[in-house]
């Protein structure tokens, strides 16, 4: 018995992978396909899938092509199938010629003709290309510009912002260049806001009234009254409403938090998060300093997120300990917020004038989970234990920051009108209440 194997994602099976699987199939008399893992699919770039794994195994099942379906979970796995169920023959489609000439040395390699004209990315983008618009001038909008490359189905159509002076080139080459708002938003499907905390609010809620989806930089709004508002807003004229923190995105921070719900930790008392990017004040632009991207606004949100999603936001009390830059109204140059919720406590570091250990530290009743710095950009952790013997390390790829994984989540919220929100509205609520509470001076002692 002559036994092929073959692999896929099989994203949205269409008809040339079918005509690669009847192949496959008519090289030898037992064919077994390998469909790839969402995760082991992320760590090769593929995230845009439409399918579950689930769903991709259901459909090549049924196929009736494959006598056995495995998953494939990580690089190398072909060379252990191979030997593990004693194949012939490995065969794969000729966008992969020479690839795979390495399995020559445990079995057959064959290259089988690839079918021109249909891929599972080109029918994603086909499905809704969605007009991505940006809004504001921060420089971090060429990343979201070089990220949405890694997304089917988005198109960046052009930029809207008060200082097209100081826009880098690739924005300036955006098809549409304007500081007229309202025009700007009859030619988007959505926006990504990214302008200053004090404009968010009313950029937002133009975008949500006019019917446009929203992917807005956090802060939201700097009070907890406009972000309730703005939310509602959302839902009267059903469109998504997304606060941007790429952390939440990343496959490690989700994990690390699904590890603290399966009490990994025992009972979490303590959430300890830092985020600092020393700039000297006098190298902000008056546009940093007057538009309030002070160290609350730049991380205050990065570091409440593991607060809010790890203890949740019913603390009994806290402190906003800040220190003031001389120059400037509210310009805190550093902010420590002390949380103390009814049976654990937190603290959260920030500052854009001050230069800290940007870590995460997660303390529980059984251990404690340790993100090294930059903790926020989270790829790797660590669960450690009285008993290092008993520690583990977790790895988890992390491309682009994380912002290509928020455009997925994004766009998948809008095709299927479901919010995939991996930031719940009590915590954007939340967030936006510190900075209010934070311009109120309110809970707030000053250094
Ligand atoms: N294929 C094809 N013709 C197409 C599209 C795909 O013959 N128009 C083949 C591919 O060459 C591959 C199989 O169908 O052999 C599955 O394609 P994908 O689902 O795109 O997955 P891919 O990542 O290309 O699979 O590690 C090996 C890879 O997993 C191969």
């Amino acid at each position: 018995m002559i036994k092929v194997i073959t692999y896929g994602t099989f994203d949205m099976l269409h008809y040339g992978h079918i005509r690669l699987l009847e192949r496959a199939k008519a090289l030898g008399d037992y064919l077994i396909v390998g469909v790839t893992s969402d995760d082991f699919d992320k760590t090769r770039g593929k995230i845009n899938l439409q399918q579950s794994l689930s769903e991709r195994v259901e459909a090549i099942r049924k196929t009736g092509f494959a006598d056995k379906i495995v998953i494939e979970e990580y690089e190398g796995q072909k060379i252990d199938d191979i030997k593990r169920y004693n194949i012939d023959i490995f065969t794969v489609g000729s966008d992969w010629e020479g690839y795979f000439d390495y399995l020559k040395e445990y079995c057959k390699v064959i290259y089988l003709e690839r079918t021109k004209g249909i891929s599972s990315s080109g029918i994603r983008s086909e499905k809704a290309l969605l007009k991505l618009g940006l809004v504001g001038s921060a420089s971090f909008l060429e990343k979201i510009v070089k990220e949405s490359s890694y997304v089917n189905g988005v198109k960046i159509s052009g930029i809207c912002t008060d200082y097209p002076e100081s826009l880098s080139k690739s924005l300036k080459d955006l098809s549409i260049v304007t500081d007229n708002l309202d025009d700007f938003l009859c030619n988007v499907d959505a926006v990504y806001i990214h302008s200053f905390p004090k404009a968010h609010y009313l950029q937002v809620k133009k975008a949500l009234l006019k019917g446009k989806h929203v992917l807005c930089e956090s802060p939201l709004a700097l009070n907890r009254k406009d972000c309730f508002e703005l939310y509602k807003l959302a839902e009267n004229n059903h469109v998504i409403l997304m606060e941007a923190i790429k952390t939440a995105y990343s496959t490690a921070y989700q994990r690390l938090l699904l590890m603290l719900k399966a009490g990994k930790i025992g009972h979490v008392v303590s959430v300890d998060a830092t985020c600092t990017s020393l700039k000297s004040i006098t190298a902000l632009s008056d546009f940093e300093l007057d538009k309030k991207w002070n160290s609350l606004a730049t991380w205050g949100p990065t570091g409440l997120l593991p607060v809010f999603q790890i203890l949740g936001t019913s603390f009994k009390c806290k402190n906003i300990i800040s220190h003031i830059d001389k120059n400037s109204e509210k310009f805190d140059t550093f902010t420590k917020i002390e949380f103390v919720f009814p049976n654990s406590v937190a603290s959260v570091k920030v500052g854009r004038g001050v230069k800290s250990e940007g870590e995460l530290v997660v303390s529980g009743t059984k251990g404690y989970i340790y993100v090294p710095s930059p903790w926020w950009k989270t790829d790797y952790f660590e669960i450690r234990y009285e008993n290092p013997v008993d520690n583990k390390r977790y790895f988890y790829q992390l491309d682009g920051e994380g912002i290509r994984y928020e455009l997925v989540s994004f766009l998948k919220s809008i095709q299927t009108n479901t919010t995939y929100l991996k930031i719940d509205q009590d915590i954007s609520l939340a967030i936006s209440e510190i900075l209010q509470d934070f311009y109120d001076d309110k809970d707030v002692i000053f250094i």
